[in-house]
């Protein structure tokens, strides 16, 4: 199949599961082109199958916004009748399945009928496509695409519950490819971050409101007052800088260490012995995902999607949103004993696993081929 993905291109998690989906399906022979303003991080672009379009938008002083929606549209036109695209997957509904629609309506003017699926991630959902500016639009083309999807059971929940939605969503959840792991980091050079009596503990995000970082810190300063231990921040975003100052004044400054955006996700996970999810909302967790691949058991939130993720007292455990005090001491729970440490890990590799690319790709495809069905 030729098919056209479009998606963010940043850290977050819809970009790297677009971009590790578009991966694998190039690995199992369809031809994918990713189209979006700039090549995704995540991308690999030396295989045969595999093109990245970037979408222009010029600058124009007249324009307060410059309309990104419309030069996608139009990129998207322009690259399905010169490639012979046949099939479009956009992920995060906002403003990708809108510009996706107008395509598919330009193209069916000159008698192309393209097929679109979109896959929901999370806050296209629960935070900003449910604001009532956006609401609207959002529905709208929810209703419009020829098959939705959405990252977890509890995200299809919340997407009926929220908006008049009048097609039928398919759960496909994130995954990951555990073939990478294992013998990727053989030393995980563990002496770099932490003496060898400390334990490392990991957060990764982009540091906004929903991940509640304050509560990241505040569990990881009741942790270290048992266990000598650091924190690893990795991400950037706007409650960053208050994250430091709040490290600074509970004097923690010294044992946590902000590494900012990162492309070695795996290498930081894989000398990490806890990693911490609090959030206020969450579809699913892929952060999550990526610890318990690399054997980190999760202390998390048990909000959104994270309980169909994280397994209580197998890959780690989960709380009510705000829980500090219990979150803490379940993190001790797992810490303070290498036996109790190691069977968490084991429980947080052999969860993951469910998750496999391979049980995950062939979900997609099916979908693809209801999609073509239904055009
Ligand atoms: O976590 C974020 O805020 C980024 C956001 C995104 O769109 O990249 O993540 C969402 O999609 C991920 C991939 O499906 C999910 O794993 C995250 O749980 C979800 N984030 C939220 O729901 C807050």
């Amino acid at each position: 199949m030729k098919i056209a993905i479009v998606c963010y291109p940043t850290f977050g998690g819809s970009g790297v599961v677009a971009t590790e989906l578009g991966m694998a399906l190039a690995a199992r022979g369809h031809e994918i082109h990713f189209i979006t303003y700039k090549q995704p991080v995540r991308l690999a672009l030396l295989t045969g199958n595999i093109y990245f379009h970037e979408v222009h938008v010029p600058e124009y002083p007249l324009f307060h916004y410059q309309p990104y929606e419309l030069a996608l549209s139009s990129k998207l036109v322009d690259m399905v009748k010169m490639y012979g695209i046949e099939l479009l997957h956009v992920h995060y509904a906002i403003p990708h399945a809108y510009a996706g629609y107008m395509a598919k309506q330009m193209l069916k003017e000159e008698g192309i009928n393209l097929p679109m699926v979109t896959t929901l991630h999370g806050t296209d959902i629960t935070l900003v496509g449910n604001h009532p500016f956006y609401k609207p639009a959002v529905t709208f083309s929810i209703n419009k695409s020829d098959v939705v999807t959405s990252v977890s059971k509890s995200l299809k929940d919340d997407t009926e519950k929220f908006f008049n939605v009048e097609v039928d969503i398919d759960v496909i959840p994130n995954f990951i490819d555990s073939g990478k792991y294992g013998q990727q980091f053989t030393d995980c050079n563990r002496g770099m971050m932490a003496l060898p009596q400390e334990r490392i503990i990991t957060h990764i995000s982009n540091f906004r409101k929903v991940k509640r970082i304050p509560d990241v810190i505040k569990i990881f300063y009741r942790i270290q007052e048992e266990i000598p231990s650091k924190l690893i921040m990795v991400g950037e975003g706007p409650e960053k800088e208050y994250a430091e100052r709040l490290c600074d004044e509970l004097g923690i400054a010294n044992q946590v260490l902000f590494l900012g955006n990162s492309t070695e996700i795996d290498k930081i996970l894989c000398f990490s012995d806890l990693f911490l999810l609090p959030s206020e909302t969450e579809s699913f967790g892929l952060a999550a995902l990526e610890a318990m691949i690399n054997r980190t058991p999760v202390i998390s939130s048990n909000s959104g999607g994270i309980p169909e993720v994280n397994r209580q007292g197998v890959s780690g455990f989960l709380s009510n949103v705000g829980a500090v005090d219990e979150m803490a001491a379940n993190a001790i729970k797992i810490l303070e004993d290498d036996a109790v440490l190691e069977q968490f890990k084991h429980g947080a590799c052999e969860q993951a696993m469910k998750f496999d690319i391979n049980n995950v790709v062939p979900l997609y495809e099916e979908i693809y081929q209801k999609a073509f069905s239904l055009v």
